[in-house]
């Protein structure tokens, strides 16, 4: 690992992806300097700067540049650092077919748990608090079973007969997982109420990353009073009150 050398990061952590970067970098200690870029639906679109947009024409977050090479997607971050520097095997194992296994979750992650679980998010939480709508319950319905379908594969294809979702050990896979299922939280619900093998596995990834976990969520409650707060804002600005989470 270069010395005196800190990888940039540019992080909501508000978002899934970015919480699973910032779990990796701070449980495996790699030296990072974090710029805060409010990016999530409801805040103030800082990614949308012409800075921000020249780093990532994409205007997303999480973006990292490590001594010049600048990077996107959250998936590919995880596996370049994890590669890149001096980090315990088990993140990305270097065993072909080990490695595969991290590849085969990760790429069903982004049209499965990633979408299907912010979904409910979305619906719940963001959408109402951003037009003062009520809650959509027939699309909440059906997003909710999609997600239950996810939660169904996600128990009998990849934790059939392992404690993690790739293997006997953690992966950047479990981080991206977990930082997803996390989110419907926001809205105070735990998708995983009824699913105590899923439960258990969150347990496990908790354990594994120790404060590393809660670091990242701590930041979700700062980052949504801070939203929720300027929607407060907002909203009394334009005269009208409703919804106010
Ligand atoms: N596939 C990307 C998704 C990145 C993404 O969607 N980031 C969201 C936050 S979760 C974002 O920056 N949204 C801002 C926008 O779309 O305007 C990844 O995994 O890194």
């Amino acid at each position: 690992m270069a010395t005196g050398r800190l990888v940039e990061v540019y992080l909501d952590l508000l978002s899934q992806p970015c919480r699973a970067v910032h779990i990796l970098l701070t449980c495996t200690k790699i030296p990072f300097e974090w710029t805060l870029v409010l990016a999530s639906l409801v805040c103030a679109g800082e990614h949308r700067t012409l800075d921000f947009t020249k780093l990532n024409p994409m205007q997303k977050v999480p973006v990292m540049v490590d001594d010049g090479f600048v990077l996107t997607e959250s998936d590919a971050i995880l596996k370049y650092l994890a590669t890149k520097y001096d980090v315990p095997e088990h993140w990305y194992p270097r065993q072909p077919e080990r490695r595969a296994r991290v590849d085969e979750y990760t790429a069903w992650h982004h049209t499965n748990t990633r979408p299907h679980a912010a979904k409910v998010f979305i619906l719940e939480v963001l959408l109402p608090a951003q037009s003062g709508s009520l809650v959509d319950e027939a699309r909440l319905n059906r997003a909710l079973s999609d997600l239950d379908d996810t939660l169904d594969k996600l128990e009998s294809m990849f934790l059939r007969r392992q404690p993690f979702l790739c293997g006997d050990d953690i992966t950047v896979a479990d981080l991206l997982a977990a930082c997803e299922l996390t989110q419907p939280l926001g809205g105070g619900r735990d998708v995983l109420k009824e699913r105590p093998q899923l439960q258990r596995w969150r347990s496990r990834v908790q354990s594994a990353v120790g404060e590393a976990f809660d670091k990242a969520h701590v930041s979700i409650n700062l980052s949504m009073n801070r939203c929720w707060s300027s929607i407060f804002e907002m909203k009394i600005k334009k005269s009208y009150l409703y919804f106010v989470p």
